[in-house]
């Protein structure tokens, strides 16, 4: 008998959710930045261990949303927490019970439901030992957590451990998913993503938050080569010069960092064009939210 279900990862933003995801399924599913706020959707990645698939789900990180993209990303969030059999709360070693875990906290029992929640400390390689054992006593004085982990997504501590934790309370049910699917975003949606990564490695302060890339074209080709067309919606004029850069540089660096890492994704050759387009009001624009994977509504 085979089990299979799904575990979502919730924590707040830069906890290392992607991370783990990308950890678990063994390639990488979603995007990872130093900065917070890096996902915006529910990203699915598959990993099987034993007789057990277990389709982890990456959420945006919780916080206190305040513009509509916020909101949106929140309750995709929770959403991700509704639909799962077991939850994973990510907490950061070295930043401990913050403000924003304790909000985490007291909203969960009305998520959560009867559904198990392991407590997760992540970057445990950024702190000394003794200092986990208090944190781990704070938190489950707060919360009834079903288990307690400690791991670096990063370095592969403890991933183990968790993964068969987690495969042991997977419902008995038939995979979800074939066995060599690894992750289930569309294509062009993942070829967005890395350049939105790109984008988001290489420029500072709010510049990220204000930009989306979208896929607009996708032509295989007769050579067995694929062309790509994306653009970058940014809401004003002055950003649009800032994506660019000098002389284009900072585009170009972008672009080629893209199609490389999209072309060993394929297994064959991309020809990536990047347009930059201003767009004052794309973050009130249902389409962009739909693109995105998130409803325009919840953020209403
Ligand atoms: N030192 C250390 N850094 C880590 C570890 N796990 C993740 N990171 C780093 O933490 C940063 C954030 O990681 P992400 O995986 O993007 O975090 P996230 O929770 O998905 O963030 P959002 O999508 O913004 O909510 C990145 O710079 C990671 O390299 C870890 O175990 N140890
Ligand atoms: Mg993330």
């Amino acid at each position: 008998m085979t089990r299979a279900g799904f575990a979502a990862l919730i924590g707040e933003p830069n906890a290392g959710k992607s991370t783990l995801l990308n950890r678990m399924v063994g390639a990488k599913v979603s995007i990872v930045t130093h900065k917070v706020q890096t996902t915006r959707a529910r990203i699915r990645g598959v990993a099987v261990h034993g007789e057990a698939q277990i389709v982890f789900v990456d959420t945006p990180g919780l916080f206190a949303p305040k513009r509509r993209l916020d909101r949106a990303m929140v309750a995709a969030a929770w959403g991700g927490v509704a639909d799962a059999d077991v939850v994973c709360l990510l907490i950061e070693a070295h930043r401990g019970l913050t403000d924003g875990v304790g909000a985490i906290l007291s909203t969960l029992p009305e998520k959560v439901g009867r559904t198990p929640v392991a407590l997760v400390i992540n970057k445990i390689d950024k702190v000394k030992a003794e200092t986990l054992l208090a944190l781990s006593q704070d938190l489950n004085a707060r919360f009834p957590f079903a288990g307690t982990f400690m791991i670096s997504a990063e370095k592969g501590y403890g991933t183990e451990d968790l993964m068969g934790w987690l495969a042991d309370r997977m419902p008995e049910s038939p995979f979800l998913y074939p066995e060599d699917q690894l992750a289930d975003l569309p294509l062009r949606m993942i070829a967005a993503e890395m350049t939105r990564e790109k984008l988001t490695l290489r420029l500072h302060q709010e510049l990220p938050y204000e930009l989306t890339v979208e896929t607009e074209g996708w032509e295989e080709r007769q050579d067995g080569s694929a062309r790509v067309d994306q653009v970058v919606y940014v809401a004003r004029d002055g950003h649009k010069g800032i994506v660019l850069g000098k002389g284009g540089e900072t585009i170009k660096q972008v672009s080629r960092a893209a199609r490389e890492e999209l072309a060993e994704f394929l297994g064959r050759k991309v020809h990536l064009f990047l347009t930059v387009k201003v767009r004052p009001n794309w973050l009130e624009e249902s389409e962009r939210y739909s693109e995105m994977g998130l409803d325009f509504r919840d953020g209403g």
